[in-house]
């Protein structure tokens, strides 16, 4: 294992990664913006370098800094969190070339997932279900029409640079095909410095489900169940479920297949994220592979057992994972994840940083709260807003809904407007209740309370 490890990240997942690394007995190195100098983060850590201002594009985004860091005070390795330089697959590559490891998968592992359209071919090559769609980018309206011809109407076109939602354009009749094809390559060039464009048939009302992945050097590829994602704002998540109250055990252990499939055919080590559509039908296909932890990995942990995060340092340290012989993975129980953002959910979610007066968390049976504030901490206004995660376990889905309930109201956040009171809501709707939400959720149901 790691003697030291230096953690490129703030705020809740670096506390999550050092409390892993303390565990596993690894010394822990931070890494903070002037902004963050009085964080828990910083103090909790062994050690800590200050790599610049608050934006992070001064700070937590530059890599020769962050190396730097790790070369002055010894660390072996780097992990990057989610978000800032998770998928930078320069940066995987500048850690390697200073004899740092990378804690995630190799920079062309990276480099093939970020290319929407080549990690779609990858996908559709190996066998991993793809939605009906073009061959690579889209050079010509000329293309682009055939395609859709082909497919039929109505049909979305995606950015290849893009993710995440940014640079999606819908096309459900014939005669925009021209001018959304232009304005989705002028918006993807301006956002990304790359306008390809590659299209797929329109999949109406998807859920979000996503398959959590480990790979290690020494061949076990395991699949730990899935997480539903289909409560999304803008395409900003705000809960999470493992499992997905969707899936048929069949349909888990078919899905759980692919993404081994697509681990086999990139040769991925380390933590990752298959994501796919499920349509009505009980149809999925790929969307997008995350090369990274993601913030909503607790309601895994919780229903598997499993340290996602002591895992990915054993794989990166070149040790076996520890969960390999208990796979297959079935669920036990069922986790939600509620995410209390410094946003008002009154008034469209508009982000409200300022100090916290106030600050008693939930606690319990069943009850995970991931935070890295306290009373009289100061969310900044220069990052995500996330002010903690709830994360509820019970025995069954309707436990944990009794759960989040009851934890929801033992929270206490004084001093700044969250999302809590939105989350109540959602815990009392019928729809949510009985599971039967697709991506549309918060945009048809919560309409009357936003
Ligand atoms: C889609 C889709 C419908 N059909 N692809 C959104 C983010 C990016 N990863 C891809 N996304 C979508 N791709 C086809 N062919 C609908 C979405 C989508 C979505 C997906 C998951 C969760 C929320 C979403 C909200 C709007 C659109």
């Amino acid at each position: 294992m790691f003697k030291k490890v230096l953690i490129a990240n703030r705020g809740e997942v670096a506390l999550r990664v050092m409390r892993a690394c303390k565990e596993l007995g690894v010394k822990t190195v931070a890494v903070y913006s002037t902004e963050d100098a009085d964080t828990y983060p910083v103090r909790y850590a062994d050690e800590a370098v200050c790599i610049g201002p608050a934006p992070a594009n001064q700070s937590y985004l530059i890599m020769s800094n962050i190396i730097a860091a790790a070369q002055t005070t010894g660390a072996e390795a780097i992990h990057p969190g989610y978000g800032f330089l998770a998928e930078n697959a320069d940066f995987a590559r500048l850690c390697r070339e200073h004899d740092l490891v990378f804690i995630g998968p190799s920079p062309e592992c990276i480099e093939r997932m970020g290319d929407k359209s080549s990690a779609r071919e990858t996908m559709k090559a190996c066998g991993v279900p793809t939605v009906p769609g073009s061959d690579g980018c889209l050079d010509t309206v000329d293309e682009a029409r055939a395609f859709a011809e082909r497919v039929g109407y109505p049909v979305l076109i995606k950015a290849t640079a893009g993710g995440g939602g940014k640079g999606m354009r819908e096309v459900h009749d014939p005669a925009d095909l021209e001018s959304q094809y232009k304005a989705a390559r002028a918006e993807a060039g301006a956002a990304f410095g790359n306008d390809g464009v590659y299209l797929e048939k329109l999949v109406m009302r998807p859920r979000h489900v996503e398959v959590q992945i480990l790979a290690d050097d020494f061949g076990n590829n395991v699949a730990l169940c899935e997480r539903d994602c289909s409560i999304q704002r803008r395409h900003q998540k705000l809960i999470e479920e493992a499992p997905s109250p969707a899936l048929t055990e069949d349909l888990r252990r078919a899905m759980g297949v692919a993404a081994i499939k697509a681990v086999r055919a990139t040769n991925y080590r380390n933590a990752g994220t298959i994501e796919f559509l499920l349509d009505e039908r009980g149809h999925f296909y790929f969307m997008e592979m995350n090369t990274r932890v993601q913030v909503e990995h607790p309601v895994t942990e919780e229903i598997t057992g499993t340290d996602i995060i002591k895992e990915q340092l054993r794989i990166a340290a070149g040790e076996p994972m520890s969960c390999a012989s208990r796979a297959p993975f079935s669920p036990a129980g069922h986790a939600i994840e509620l995410r209390i953002n410094a946003e008002d959910p009154a008034h469209g979610f508009r982000p409200c940083p300022g100090t916290i007066t106030k600050f008693e968390a939930p606690a319990g049976p069943g009850i995970r709260v991931e935070s890295y504030v306290r009373a009289g901490s100061r969310i900044s206004p220069y990052y995500d807003s996330l002010v903690a995660k709830l994360i509820v376990h019970g025995q069954d889905r309707e436990e944990a809904l009794a759960r989040a309930r009851r934890a929801l109201d033992e929270f206490v956040i004084e001093g700044i407007a969250t999302t809590i009171p939105f989350h109540k809501r959602v815990m009392e709707n019928e729809a949510f209740i009985a599971g039967d939400v697709a991506t549309d959720f918060i945009a048809s149901q919560m309409g009357d309370v936003l």
